[in-house]
């Protein structure tokens, strides 16, 4: 008889993405974006926020709709990655220079507790505890998170300059 080999089950991580339009018609898109990542394989169980409304924050162009979508995930992060640039990409994406406007701009934002620090991917998202954009939407899903630099209401609070709007809900 061989030896059996125990079925492989992968826990799942919970995973946070933040998605941010500002071209083309950008609440649709960001809802398109939000479909195509729930059908991914390997992701399940996805919740988005509302939508938000957002000035840009170091960018120009028209203002941003901005969301974030919960997920668990057993892909690793950089295939999670890899399966949002490819969404992004569908989407028209281009990169001509830094936070240029976008048709769609999918950013892991949160995988699972871990930090991950790769030449093309950090985790937690460098910039997220000072981004309104990010903190009002992340809020919405997870009241009681709170980020290495604190809970998401103090940080919120410190971008009161940062002009946001709610738009909806999905
Ligand atoms: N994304 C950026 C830079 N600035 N501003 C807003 N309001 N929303 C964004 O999604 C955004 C931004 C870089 O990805
Ligand atoms: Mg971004
Ligand atoms: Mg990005």
């Amino acid at each position: 008889m061989s030896p059996s080999v125990p079925p492989l089950v992968l826990t799942p991580v919970l995973a946070y993405v933040g998605l941010g339009a500002n071209l083309g018609e950008a609440a649709g898109t960001v809802r398109r974006a939000a479909a195509e990542l729930a059908a991914v394989p390997g992701v399940s169980g996805l919740r988005i926020s509302p939508l938000y409304g957002t000035a840009p924050v170091d960018s120009s162009g028209p203002d941003y709709v901005n969301a974030v979508a919960g997920l668990e995930t057993t892909l690793p992060p950089l295939e999670l990655l890899a399966a949002l640039q490819a969404i992004e990409r569908r989407h028209g994406r281009e990169r001509p220079y830094r936070n240029a406007p976008r048709t769609l701009d999918l950013d892991l934002l949160l995988y699972g507790g871990q930090a991950i620090d790769l030449p093309t991917l950090t985790v937690p998202h460098p910039r997220m505890h000072e981004r309104a954009f990010v903190l009002r939407p992340l809020m919405d899903l997870a009241p009681g998170l709170a980020l290495a630099q604190g809970g998401l209401a103090g940080l919120l609070a410190r971008c009161a300059d940062q002009a946001i709007r709610r738009l909806g809900n999905l």
